[in-house]
């Protein structure tokens, strides 16, 4: 069968994959596809499915220049099927298969662990979408509402990539977990969705920030680990997600860090010098940058829940079969089986958090949340930078590990941001100290008001340096019908 960089966008849907050829799985997707369209149209971005909007659709693989941009409809977008080019020698590069061809097929001893990837990654996808439904009607900008839209699409193909797996390699059980997909609803009592933070709400638009930076990035871990598997279609789609993937974090690392110069701005402006002066902050309509600290330690600590327990037989069966690797494998010098390795894991002996050294294959789970933290904590001094440069003495920081946990060895207590345990009584009586209140989200939501008029930005945000497609930053990126 084909595999091509360019895109074929003769057949009802896109792709690179010769579906045209594969009878099969066409008509299987086929069959598929107007279940998928009602789903968008119920639970896609609510009041702006007529709208046209500025979006960039894929048109081939290859690194860079993948993008054309136009505008669209959301429900006409041309969601395809698009796997990064296959590497005719590509070995499996970790795990007790190491050193073995690529999997062009599914082994069948690591079915059922192959499908549940898949099945956990195609959840995640449209429950963003879900999530984020209602942030149109107030989106601070056309940039900011063409960007959260161009999410929304790309989170949707993203469903697409795993639904093809799922019904290319996975046969009638498959079929049947493609259906699940689009029956379960973010937060829904009866039928949620699968992993935690994707049933939270995202009520505004510095919600979404937060969810973007954070919540976005555990997909990037992720995706990169699945980008690794020796099942050779897993590892060729979720490559070319995480092309797609980078304009999200994008998303919120900007959004977040243009709220803040507009908060710094507003402040110097007005003379106000203590960060900790919530309320005189407020009143000049920005966000102060505690209620922004505590909207961090929420999605952070959301986030963190994403990759499981410290401790995981899962994870070290996926990588010993060849399934998921770490982050950027490839790159690591070592003998990539870690059968004699060990790695430090945070437990709690004793009451106490402690370090111990476990083996290095159950605590994979551990080590890849410990390359996210890492990477999340450099945008967070980028953002450090920004508020230093404006002369104002506040500093955002990233809570403890430990901290608002639901997932892992700390699931079972409380602690403050910076690690000391609390009674559950003591936590549940400062907790508005540190995670967002009832009265911080009352204060924000009457900050969200939809600003469209090209060109115009809602007064908590700075404009973005540049719009997107290097059109200037009052090209009307959305044109509401
Ligand atoms: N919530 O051995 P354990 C993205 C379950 S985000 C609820 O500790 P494991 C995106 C677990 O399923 C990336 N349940 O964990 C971002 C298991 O249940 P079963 C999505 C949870 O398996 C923004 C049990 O607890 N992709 O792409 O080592 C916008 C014990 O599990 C949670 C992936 O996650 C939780 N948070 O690791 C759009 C990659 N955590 O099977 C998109 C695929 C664990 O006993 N998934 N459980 O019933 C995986 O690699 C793994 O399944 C996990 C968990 C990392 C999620």
């Amino acid at each position: 069968m084909p595999d091509t960089m360019a895109v074929d966008y003769t057949t009802s849907i896109p792709n690179n994959v010769g579906l045209s050829e594969d009878r099969r799985v066409l008509k299987a997707l086929e069959k598929w596809h107007p279940g998928y369209l009602d789903w968008w149209k119920e639970m896609g971005p609510e009041g702006f499915q007529d709208a046209l909007v500025y979006l960039r659709t894929a048109v081939g693989v290859e690194t860079g220049g993948w993008a054309k941009f136009d505008y669209v409809k959301m429900p006409e977008y041309r969601w395809g099927i698009l796997l990064a080019p296959k590497d005719e020698e590509r070995l499996i590069g970790f795990g007790q298969h190491k050193g073995v061809p690529a999997w062009q097929e599914v082994p069948g001893e690591y079915r059922a662990m192959l499908r549940r990837l898949c099945v956990i990654q195609g959840d995640t996808e449209p429950a963003s979408v879900e999530q984020q439904r209602y942030l149109g009607a107030t989106a601070p900008s056309l940039y900011d509402m063409r960007n959260l839209f161009q999410v929304n699409v790309e989170e949707a193909r993203h469903l697409w990539a795993m639904v093809y797996l799922l019904q290319k390699y996975f046969g009638k059980d498959g079929r049947e977990e493609a259906d699940g997909l689009l029956r379960r609803r973010s937060g829904d009592i009866d039928q949620p969705r699968m992993l935690g933070a994707f049933n939270e709400t995202t009520p505004d638009w510095l919600s979404f920030f937060m969810f973007a930076y954070f919540t976005d990035r555990d997909g990037k871990m992720q995706l990169e680990s699945l980008a690794q598997s020796g099942f050779d279609p897993l590892a060729r789609t979720t490559r070319f997600m995480l092309t797609e993937e980078a304009h999200h974090m994008f998303v919120g690392d900007s959004g977040i860090n243009r709220v803040i110069k507009r908060t710094c701005e507003a402040m110097n402006v007005a003379g106000i010098t203590d960060p900790f002066d919530s309320n005189a902050v407020r009143s000049l309509g920005v966000v102060d940058l505690p209620t922004l600290q505590k909207k961090a330690n929420l999605h952070y600590s959301l986030s963190l829940d994403l990759f499981g327990s410290e401790i995981s037989t899962n994870a070290a069966n996926a990588y010993t079969n060849g399934l998921k690797g770490r982050y950027r494998e490839d790159r690591i010098d070592d003998d990539h089986r870690l059968l004699n390795d060990t790695y430090p894991v945070l437990k709690l002996i004793d009451g106490e958090v402690r370090t111990t050294l476990e083996p290095a294959l159950t605590a994979l789970n551990m080590r890849l949340r410990d390359d996210y933290t890492r990477e999340t904590a450099s945008g967070v001094n980028r953002w450090n930078k920004q508020i230093a440069k404006a002369g104002i003495s506040y500093e955002l920081k990233l809570p403890e590990v430990t901290f608002n946990r639901k997932i892992g060895v700390f699931s079972g207590i409380e602690t403050t941001p910076g690690g000391k345990i609390l009674s559950q009584e003591n936590f549940e009586a400062r907790k508005d100290e540190w995670l967002p209140s009832a009265d911080d989200g009352v204060f924000v939501a009457s900050l969200m008001h939809a600003e469209l008029r090209p060109g115009h930005y809602a007064g908590w945000i700075a404009p973005p340096k540049m719009g997107i497609d290097n059109q200037s930053g009052d090209f009307e990126f959305v044109r509401i019908q």
